[in-house]
């Protein structure tokens, strides 16, 4: 895959939000081990506006890691593409078919796609177990999104898979833009919102990734995201009408200044998926991002785990405590909970007068243990049992059934 050399990134080189030129001369990284010193890969999830370029992105990168001998693990969760330029290990079209969900629910096709990723929600924890296997041999996971990215930005089954991903593995967002479809500061600045939407909402490393610069080079969108003034500027120009009147109102304005601190958060970098410029520093910024995301999002992880933990435990002792009221019992008996039984009903009927086994008792217990394993063999799967997917087979079945 030729692969051509990047394209600068403009002057913008103060602010985080511009691609780090040390890293930009770098090659695809490795993937980075984990807390527990196991290599893990990083999960690239591919979000963007319709026709932003997601999928020609994908199968850039897709060859770009191949001609570094670092294949990826590839998931497609667009049930309504129609052509993919690239062979996923796991695609949501061999399990859910949109088509005939939108037939069979009566839906159009937004609500279609909705609902077979939706229904494939519901398979995703399988789906996770499969790219787990991988993760060793893997030094990423790109994942292409629906076209239409509110379907995956603000659907209850995007946030479930988002989640479900990065609690497992370092994950990053690449939000693509349409460079030439941008170069109006209203667009731009409509753009640059959705994007900071989906960063507060998925709280992950965020890469604002300009795609198509072999049509639109990016400058002018790092030069406004590094001088606000400049983009004011802009906007204030491109917002007079035939009499010179300006129609940009002071929300425009107020808005880009909440657009100054987004920009301080992220980094961007430009692509062209088509002829391949930037892949180097979209790599370099991945691996960043992956800094980030042990730096940041797992320690917040871990605390909110412990956290959950500790209230599940504490409503736990809560209803125990109730339990013991009810019953009249002022705590719980630090022995045996259930009370005194009989003696021949109780646990402890194998023990002897002086409260311990006695050593033929002990020999009894053994050999009745080994008779039963005896009896009930553990039968390891065969790896036929296995489920297999990407392609491979179709371990979870097709949704809507077949007639
Ligand atoms: N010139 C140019 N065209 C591009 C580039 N990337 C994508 N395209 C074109 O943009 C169009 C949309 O590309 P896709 O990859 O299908 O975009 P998408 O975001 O996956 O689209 P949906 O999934 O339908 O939302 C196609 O015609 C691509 O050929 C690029 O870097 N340069
Ligand atoms: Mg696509």
């Amino acid at each position: 895959m030729a692969e051509t050399t990047s394209q600068p990134i403009a002057s913008a080189t103060q602010s985080k939000a511009t691609a780090p030129e040390a890293a930009a001369t770098a090659a695809a990284p490795e993937a980075g081990p984990s807390t527990t010193g196991q290599k893990e890969p990083v999960v690239v999830l591919v979000i963007g506006m319709a026709g932003s370029g997601k999928t020609t992105l994908m199968q850039r990168l897709n060859s770009y890691l191949h001609s570094k001998d670092q294949p990826p693990y590839i998931l497609n969760l667009d049930p309504a593409v129609s052509h993919m330029p690239y062979s996923a290990n796991i695609d949501i079209r061999d399990t859910v078919d949109y088509k005939e969900v939108m037939k069979q629910y009566n839906l159009g096709p937004n609500g279609g796609i909705m609902t077979a990723l939706n229904l494939f929600t519901t398979k995703f924890d399988q789906v996770l177990g499969f790219v787990e296997k991988r993760a060793q041999s893997v030094d990423y996971v790109l994942v292409d999104t629906p076209g239409q990215i509110e379907i995956f930005t603000w659907s209850a089954s995007g946030a479930i898979i988002t989640d479900a991903i990065a609690s497992s593995l370092p994950t990053v967002v690449a939000y693509i833009v349409d460079t030439p479809r941008t170069t109006s500061p209203a667009t731009f600045m409509s753009n640059m919102l959705y994007a900071c939407s989906i960063l507060y909402k998925t709280r992950l490393p965020f890469i604002l990734v300009f795609n198509k610069i072999d049509v639109e080079p990016h400058d002018f969108a790092l030069e406004w995201m590094a001088d606000f003034e400049k983009f004011q500027e802009a906007l204030a120009e491109r917002g007079r009408d035939e009499n010179g009147e300006n129609y940009m109102n002071s929300l425009m304005n107020s808005m880009s200044l909440v657009l100054e601190e987004f920009y301080n958060d992220i980094r961007a970098v430009g692509v062209s998926a088509m002829t391949g410029q930037g892949m180097k520093e979209f790599f370099a910024a991945v691996e960043e991002g992956r800094k980030e995301y042990e730096a940041d999002y797992r320690p917040e992880l871990e605390r909110l785990k412990q956290e959950k933990d500790a209230k599940a435990e504490a409503a736990k002792q809560a209803h125990l405590e109730r339990m013991m009221k009810d019953m009249g019992v002022d705590k719980a008996p630090k022995g045996n909970p259930f009370g005194p039984h009989p003696r021949n009903e109780r646990e402890d009927r194998y023990m002897d007068d002086e409260g311990g086994d006695s050593e033929d008792e002990r020999i009894d217990r053994q050999q009745e243990a080994e008779e039963e394993a005896d009896d009930h063999p553990e039968v390891a799967p065969e790896d036929d049992d296995v489920m297999q997917y990407g392609g491979h087979d179709e371990g979870m079945g097709v949704w809507p059934r077949p007639q």
